[in-house]
């Protein structure tokens, strides 16, 4: 053999780059075409290409930890797992339509799962995945004695800080794709899409023992503690207990939607005409003083505090930190009433974890992207539009087993706020030139409509006369960095106290039989799972909930925000700058007239997060009488 080409084939640092490459076109490749990630744009096709390079020489590199004898092993023994991983995630997916995660190796029997069907979900061609592999063995085997990874040290840094350049380039990409990736939004097929399997994998292994430490820690008279707490609290007894037992129950999250765009008129046009009527039915009782608690987890926050009514976390979603939690989850308790439950929704599964989440809370069925007919005439923005959504869910709910428990979640009316069709465009821009603001109200306007056609359709198909309507709003759609806009908008400064009254979200329960009124108690999205239950008929007594039924006559006006702010009858106080308001004049008070309840508002967060983080609702089945039947969450 030429002898040239005998010393490259000597050469680790040769060795090292091929195997570098080779990986890395795999890796692309398998991104590429194995998993469907929706590339949008040329940026996102250029990241997922670069995507594997950083992580591969991150990992490949931890070879040179070892002894230099030892090297060429450690370094093979290295490529092999990452080819595993890889290889692991296509065949997963294929099956699953979404990748490997700790908590469901762990926890569900998903393997057991694949066992049988593994094989069948293989070819031959899969065996491309491992030519490679079996080359840099041959390689290494023939060339054994001479072939060595003994590089300078100065090459190392150079291998290392490219990788961590790579990485840290990548990141940078990532974030500008979506902002926050990390700890806001979090759906495994957009994290893959911008950051790679492998970058999945570490990620989601620090999460896990970030959240199994807590675990580990908590004790169960912890759980005690938060029961004392709460039986310190007003018990109000409700007035209308079983008041629409054995009803369907439709809830719907209308995304986005903030207390503000209720009446308000664009050149004297109605936002929302239908939800305006639907509140001066005879049928309706409205919520005017209702907010949202949701923290980053954005949607998924307010479908945690609705099934459970405990608060969400202060950090990260806690649908994806604490999937594997003992939850009570109104389906689950629903269920033993003979409710059939499921969740209607126009995106993907994964998205938000709400595959794993929702078996957990005790879910029969999820209608998901992959049971919407989605094309990109029908989307906008993150997926089906909401007309067509509701439309094609109708054959879906007819499907069920009466009495249902369901959900419908709203996708158009999410920011940028985009319509991409004339005709969907019902009413005008606002002004304020800030562009957020002023689209907000034509989507806005258009999920009124898809409601509207909704309600027609429910009525037309015979399911409207039996079911409570439960419309909410998710979370807040216009952030404070749109004060300025918003100050327009309101036709005032917006201070704190404007702030935390922005954070006001609909509420409507609607059901034919149902005596309308509007209810000016103080309440939030903690307080829906005892207001449903206790109309439903359902003693939940046994069970840790943070809220109240809305519906009480005594209760409690209160409302605690995930940042701290605290909203009584009395008083507004904004958590952020520590300020306290009049609720009646919004005048600011001294600052000790909110010392009680900025206190009560800290001690109730922080009991309902050590609950979370430490699972203690999987001690509840220890305490003397069981609550439920053990969640099922094999499904
Ligand atoms: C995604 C949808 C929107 O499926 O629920 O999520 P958001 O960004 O509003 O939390
Ligand atoms: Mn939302």
């Amino acid at each position: 053999m030429n002898k040239r080409v005998d010393r490259l084939l000597q050469s680790g640092l040769f060795f090292f780059l091929i195997a570098t490459v080779l990986l890395w076109a795999k890796s692309y490749l398998a991104f590429r075409f194995s998993f469907s990630l929706d590339l949008e744009n040329t940026i996102q096709e250029y990241i997922l290409a670069l995507t594997p390079l950083g992580s591969i020489l991150f990992f490949l590199s931890l070879s040179f930890i070892f002894p230099k004898a030892k090297r060429i092993k450690a370094f093979l023994t290295l490529y092999f797992i990452m080819t595993f991983v890889l290889f692991a995630n296509v065949v997963y997916y294929r099956f699953f339509n979404d990748f490997i995660t700790i908590p469901v190796l762990m926890q569900y029997k998903n393997f057991a799962q694949l066992g049988g069907s593994a094989k069948s979900l293989m070819s031959v061609t899969d065996l491309l995945f491992w030519v490679d592999v079996v080359a840099l063995f041959v390689w290494a085997r023939m060339k054994k004695g001479q072939l060595s990874l003994s590089v300078k040290k100065r090459t190392m840094g150079a291998i290392v800080a490219t990788s961590l350049l790579a990485i840290s380039l990548n990141l940078n990409l990532a974030n500008e794709e979506r902002s926050e990736l990390l700890t806001r939004t979090f759906d495994r097929a957009m994290f893959v899409k911008l950051m790679g399997v492998y970058n999945f994998h570490l990620y989601d292994t620090v999460m896990t023992a970030n959240t199994q430490s807590h675990r580990v820690f908590a004790e169960s008279d912890e759980l005690t503690e938060v029961r004392n707490y709460l039986s310190s609290q007003k018990d109000p007894k409700s007035e209308n207990f079983g008041a629409l037992e054995g009803k369907n129950v439709v809830l719907i999250s209308m995304e986005s939607l903030q207390n503000f765009a209720i009446d308000y008129k664009v050149n004297g046009k109605e936002v929302t005409p239908f939800l305006n009527d639907l509140i001066d039915d005879k049928n309706s009782v409205y919520f005017n003083n209702f907010y949202h608690n949701t923290g980053q987890g954005k949607t998924s926050d307010s479908e945690f505090l609705l099934a459970n009514s405990l608060y969400p976390l202060p950090r990260g979603a806690v649908f994806t930190t604490n999937a594997g939690n003992e939850f009570n989850g109104t389906p689950e308790i629903l269920k033993e009433k003979g409710y059939t439950s499921a969740v209607f929704h126009g995106n993907n599964d994964s998205f938000w974890n709400r595959d794993v989440m929702y078996p957990a809370l005790g879910y029969d069925r999820f209608f998901s992207k992959k049971d919407y007919d989605v094309t990109p005439e029908n989307s906008v923005n993150y997926g089906l539009k909401d007309m067509e959504f509701f439309e094609q869910s109708m054959p879906m709910i007819k499907s069920l087993e009466k009495p249902y428990y369901t959900k419908f979640i709203t996708l158009t009316h999410h920011y940028p706020f985009v319509l991409n069709d004339e005709e969907d465009v019902m009413i005008d821009q606002t002004q304020t030139g800030d562009g957020t603001v002023d689209r907000y109200f034509q989507t806005a306007r258009y999920m009124d409509e898809a409601f509207k056609k909704f309600f027609e359709d429910m009525k037309a198909n015979g399911e409207y006369e039996d079911t409570v309507f439960i419309m909410y709003g998710d979370h807040y759609g216009i952030s404070e960095n749109h004060n300025r806009a918003m100050s327009e908008i309101m036709g005032t400064e917006i201070r704190p106290f404007e702030h935390t009254q922005l954070q006001r979200v609909p509420l409507i329960i609607h059901s034919p039989g149902l005596e309308g009124k509007t209810v000016d108690t103080v309440g939030s999205q903690v307080d829906l799972k005892p207001t449903i239950l206790n109309l439903l008929g359902v003693k939940n007594e046994n069970d840790i909930q943070f809220g109240t039924d809305l519906l009480a006559k005594d209760r409690e006006d209160l409302a605690i925000l995930r940042d701290g702010s605290v909203i009584t009858d009395k008083y507004v106080y904004d958590g952020d700058s520590e300020k306290c308001y009049n609720k009646a004049t919004g005048q600011e008070v001294e600052g000790s007239e909110c010392d009680d309840i900025a206190q009560k508002g800290q001690t109730e967060l922080n009991l309902s997060d050590k609950l979370v983080y430490g699972d203690l609702l999987r001690f509840l089945e220890d305490e003397e009488e069981p609550l439920t039947n053990s969640p099922n969450k094999e499904k």
